[in-house]
């Protein structure tokens, strides 16, 4: 018994290996991997196990899904409990604990199982994350990509492997992965929409007059693309709207905001308005405009997006004019989807959270919900 669960083990991870090797990563590779994945599979390759490398039929069977026919989506086999992966992005700030939270707590209400990974940031982590999710066959893959590029590959390899994935709150380049095709779905917020009501607050609140300073979201990331395009659209008819300097140093991080705004104010000290993509860079901003003599709210007004408790209390105080909800909590819309998928249902490609919009007529009482 012992010795045939190691055997299949060994063949899991041969057929790991050569879904990784058909699979190599040119741009990002995953040498810094230090996964499971990556250490069982050196220990494998020095085995004797070469008959079990018996090519594809091995790598999909091995790897627990059922790749569909003519190279589609691979489909999920319907049960009772699902045995699911989450890779995380990073842990910087409330947003993406509540984002956990949320999946982990569906999970265990549902009775799944949850491989929880948090690449901390790194590209390269987080495509090694999803190779160990990928040798551990799980049935379905939830990714919260960093980076629409890069993490393209995570998306293809999964689909190499037989396992479907859902992409959560950011979308991958659409001209490398596409939905209904190579993953199942897209479940977040309408990014170009949010920087687009995040503008129109601000024309308003400004009365269309504002020197802007843009603290964008990490480079490279669906959200911050999106919403530059949908405020910087929106204030383009706009001529007493002028952008002084839209900067991509603060990478939804508060102390990367703090000092980028620290740094920006030098050379912008005429600056009335911030747009941050996040309400982590919005909060470090206003710290940075306390720190340099500033009165945000008054001297400064700023906008972002996001909802967190911190954003809602500085709306409390009149730091901060408004924020854009980008709701968090996707456990149940996301196991819902692959239960649905699982029934045979086919999902759009895009699942679009309704978002509320927060200010100060509002914030005390939503406060009680905030996370
Ligand atoms: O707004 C931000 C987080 O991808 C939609 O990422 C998400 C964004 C969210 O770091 O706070």
């Amino acid at each position: 018994m012992k010795q045939s669960r190691s055997f299949a083990l060994v063949l899991m991870v041969v057929a790991a290996m050569l879904v990784l090797a058909s699979c190599g990563s040119p741009t990002t590779g995953t040498g810094d991997s230090t996964g499971a994945a990556g250490t069982a599979a050196s220990v494998a390759a020095g085995g004797a196990t070469a008959s079990a490398a018996a090519g594809g039929t091995a790598a999909s069977a091995a790897a627990g899904g059922e790749a569909a026919a003519g190279g589609g989506l691979p489909k999920v086999t319907k049960k009772d409990k699902y045995k699911v992966g989450f890779a995380q992005v990073e842990s910087n700030g409330a947003w993406r604990i509540a984002q956990s939270e949320s999946m982990k707590a569906e999970a265990a209400k549902r009775g799944y199982e949850l491989i929880y990974t948090d690449a901390t940031g790194s590209e390269a982590k987080q495509i090694a994350d999803v190779d160990t999710m990928i040798a551990q066959k799980v049935d379905a893959i939830f990714l919260a990509p960093k980076s629409e590029k890069p993490l393209a590959q995570a998306v293809l390899k999964a689909k190499a492997a037989g396992i479907p994935v859902f992409l959560l709150d950011r979308n991958v380049d659409q001209s490398l992965a596409k939905p209904g095709q190579d993953y199942v779905a897209f479940m977040g917020s309408d990014f170009v929409e949010e920087g687009k009501r995040a503008a129109e607050w601000l024309i308003k609140a400004t009365g269309g007059n504002a020197k802007i300073i843009q603290l964008e979201g990490t480079v490279g990331s669906s959200p911050a693309i999106d919403r530059k395009k949908g405020f910087d659209d929106a204030i383009k008819s706009q001529p007493g709207m002028q952008l002084l300097a839209s900067d991509p140093s603060g990478d939804f991080d508060r102390d990367k905001g703090r000092q980028a705004m620290e740094t920006l104010l030098q050379a912008h000290p005429d600056v009335t308005a911030v747009y941050a993509h996040n309400d982590e860079m919005a909060i470090g901003a206003i710290a940075a405009l306390e720190q340099a003599g500033k009165v945000p709210g008054k001297d400064v007004i700023i906008v972002s997006i996001d909802g967190t408790r911190d954003a809602l209390q500085a709306i409390i105080d009149g730091k901060l004019g408004a924020t854009v909800e980008c709701n968090p909590r996707f456990g149940p819309a996301a196991f819902d989807a692959l239960e649905r998928y699982a029934k045979g249902e086919q999902l759009p490609a895009k699942l679009i959270n309704p978002d509320k919009f927060f200010d100060s007529s509002n914030a005390a009482t939503e406060i009680a919900n905030a996370y």
